[in-house]
């Protein structure tokens, strides 16, 4: 079984919050792909507002 974390990031709005754990998610072989907030194709904020909008709504 691999081991896992639970990893908890806190920073104002706007900070880089979701730019951060997805390189996280990236560099540890999580994901193939590093998306970009910007681009709207993050593989955290899935939902179409937060793609349009570029902002985290909703916690998974
Ligand atoms: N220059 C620079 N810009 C960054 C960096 N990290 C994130 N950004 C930019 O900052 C903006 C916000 O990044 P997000 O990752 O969406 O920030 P967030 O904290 O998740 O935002 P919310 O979920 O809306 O609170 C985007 O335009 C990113 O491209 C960084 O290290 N350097
Ligand atoms: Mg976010």
């Amino acid at each position: 079984m691999s081991k896992q974390a639970v990893v908890g990031i806190l920073a104002h709005v706007d900070a880089g919050k979701t730019t951060l754990a997805e390189a996280m998610l990236f560099n540890a072989g999580r994901i193939r792909k590093r998306g970009r907030v910007d681009d709207g194709d993050s593989h955290l904020d899935t939902n179409a507002i937060e793609r349009e909008r570029g902002i985290t709504i909703f916690s998974s």
